[in-house]
């Protein structure tokens, strides 16, 4: 068993996207529709319990507006919402103002430079992830992934493992031979169940969630100045921050 790949996540994992990128989008496409929707820093932080956009603003309804009185088309309602919303955030995204997380683009490089497949295995919108990646790495970014699992092309999104089984489906991957990386108790679910070593990187979102089952929780990925704080288990001596001998001895591991 070598390692061959690794699978990245994207909201909270690449980037810090959600607060910022997404919440704001969000916010936009409900004002720009005129209605009186208004997510909070700390409201969205609960709304993440659901994967998706079009899933987050149908559960929004729901769980905190029995007021609101829903159309007979809610559902068209909903789709063009959101894709006022992504319009937003490719806007945002273009503004290139949310960078990568610590160690991201290093790990990348690197990765590269050795051979290793490179992956996405995401909720988010393909339009999200092009955009995302084209604001911080440029426009040749999206090329170093050799598949994009993203948004509807599964129907059950995370915490099902169908995005990562998508993504290994076309690599023709073992999932033993790869690593994931991901922010979120959905996204460890999604790519344990997918039965892959699992890399965590906490955000202020995600800080108390369950990471049952993963090889190691860091704060990020770290750099050469700015060493990775372990959170929970798997520490790798010698190393204080995330690249490839430290994923490869990881692997080994498992
Ligand atoms: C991120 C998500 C997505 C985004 C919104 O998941 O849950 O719903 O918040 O994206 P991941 P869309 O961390 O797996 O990328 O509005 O495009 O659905
Ligand atoms: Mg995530």
């Amino acid at each position: 068993m070598s390692l061959e790949a690794l699978i990245f996540d994207v909201d909270g994992t690449l980037a810090d996207t959600e607060r910022d990128g997404h919440r704001v989008a969000f916010n936009q496409a409900f004002i720009d529709a005129g209605l009186d929707w208004q997510w909070d820093v700390a409201t969205y932080g609960k709304l993440l319990a659901v994967t998706g956009g079009k899933e987050r603003m149908k559960f929004y309804v729901e769980q905190f507006r029995p007021d609101y009185q829903k159309p007979a088309d809610f559902d068209d309602m909903v789709v063009a919402l959101h894709a006022a919303k992504t319009e937003h955030y490719k806007a945002l995204m273009q503004e290139a103002r949310i960078p990568l997380r610590p160690g991201v683009e290093r790990l990348l490089r690197e990765a590269r430079e050795d051979g290793l497949r490179l992956a996405i295995a995401t909720t988010t919108t393909p339009a999200n992830v092009s955009a995302l990646l084209a604001s911080t790495l440029g426009q040749e970014g999206e090329s170093w992934f050799e598949v994009i699992g993203a948004g509807d092309i599964v129907p059950a999104k995370k915490p099902a493992p169908d995005i990562y089984h998508y993504v290994l489906d076309q690599m023709r991957l073992d999932p033993l031979d790869c690593i994931a990386f991901e922010d979120s108790e959905n996204g460890i679910l999604s790519s344990r169940g997918a039965n892959l070593q699992t890399v965590v990187t906490v955000n202020d979102y995600t800080r108390d969630h369950d990471f049952t089952g993963a090889a190691i929780v860091l704060d990020t990925l770290g750099e050469p100045d700015r060493p990775a704080k372990v959170l929970q288990d798997g520490m790798v001596d010698g190393f204080s921050f995330v690249n490839l001998d430290f994923l490869r001895e990881l692997h080994a591991r498992a």
